[in-house]
């Protein structure tokens, strides 16, 4: 596998690469301060050149991190979790000391059985255990790269079908089921009428960069016009084709460390390895176009 030469260095920061596959810690920026339009231009453009961002030792108030995530697009509310009493627009990912589950882990990307799923997430570090508890990434771009031209061809013109609730490869049981005794992750029914099954290109174009990409996810439960017994081999052979370490990355969270991750062309992980101890994040996502 041959990996571009990722570019370090913009006008107003640096990025400091953390993985060959995807992944920069981006140093100079204070995201406490006024992000004016040119550091915002590096920033948009280090997140389009590595996939995912990170900044550490951040001091930032939600109102702040809101502002800083509105830069990238308008706020995505997520259809099945309550968010955050004062600021509805930040969703906390709590795990606390005696809770056995976490949220995310699966290899996923967000609310990608929906209409126009979210193109980014924001996760701000607001309390971290000790170790464990780290966020992993896998590039779509080099996942999709790495197939043969057959599979290539085969897939390409191929649509998937993501839900969001009892999915068929995971036993069918339903969201509000899987997170009950949970005693921080607040799901709810979601609105009346929305449809939380849509299909998608298995092989999307990135609308910024114009690079092809797989998309698949947990959320993937059949093909378009395939039988439910014909897709399942391919969707689990690509599930663990994403999953190979090379395409990966993964970043140790300290306390103020701010994540932003780009949902059309990276898959996510968040370990659950950390029992006994809390975690706390505050989560923003951001609104995304329908994929293509
Ligand atoms: O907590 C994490 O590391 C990620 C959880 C997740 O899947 C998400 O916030 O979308
Ligand atoms: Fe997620």
């Amino acid at each position: 596998m041959l990996l571009e030469k990722r570019r370090l260095n913009y006008d107003t920061l640096e990025a400091v690469p953390f993985a060959g596959a995807l992944g920069a810690e981006i140093q100079g920026v204070d995201l406490s301060k006024p992000i004016t339009k040119q550091i915002f231009i590096d920033i948009k453009q280090a997140w389009l050149d590595h996939q995912v961002i990170c900044f550490r030792d951040q001091d930032i108030t939600p109102k702040q991190q809101i502002s800083f995530a509105k830069k990238i697009g308008s706020i995505h509310q997520h259809p099945f979790m309550v968010p955050m009493k004062d600021h509805p627009e930040i969703l906390e990912v709590i795990k606390l000391e005696n809770d056995a589950q976490n949220f995310g882990n699966l290899w996923h990307t967000d609310q990608s059985f929906m209409p126009n799923p979210a193109k980014a997430t924001m996760l701000y570090a607001k309390e971290v255990p000790p170790y464990g508890g780290d966020t992993q990434w896998s590039n779509m771009y080099l996942a999709y790269e790495a197939l043969s031209p057959g599979m290539k061809d085969l897939i390409a013109d191929l649509k998937v079908e993501n839900t969001g609730n009892k999915n068929k490869t995971r036993g069918g049981q339903a969201k509000k089921d899987r997170y009950k005794g949970h005693s921080s992750l607040k799901p709810k029914d979601p609105p009346k009428g929305l449809k939380t099954t849509n299909f998608h290109p298995l092989v999307r174009t990135h609308p910024e960069t114009g690079r092809k990409s797989l998309y698949i996810s947990s959320h993937t439960q059949g093909i378009k016009d395939f039988a439910f017994e014909e897709a399942l081999p391919l969707i689990s052979f690509l599930r663990k084709h994403i999953q190979k370490p090379e395409f990966t990355a993964r970043f140790r969270w300290g306390e103020g460390s701010l994540a932003l991750w780009d949902n059309r062309c990276v898959m996510h992980y968040a370990m659950n390895d950390y029992h006994g101890f809390r975690r706390i994040m505050h989560r923003i996502t951001i609104k995304g176009d329908r994929p293509r």
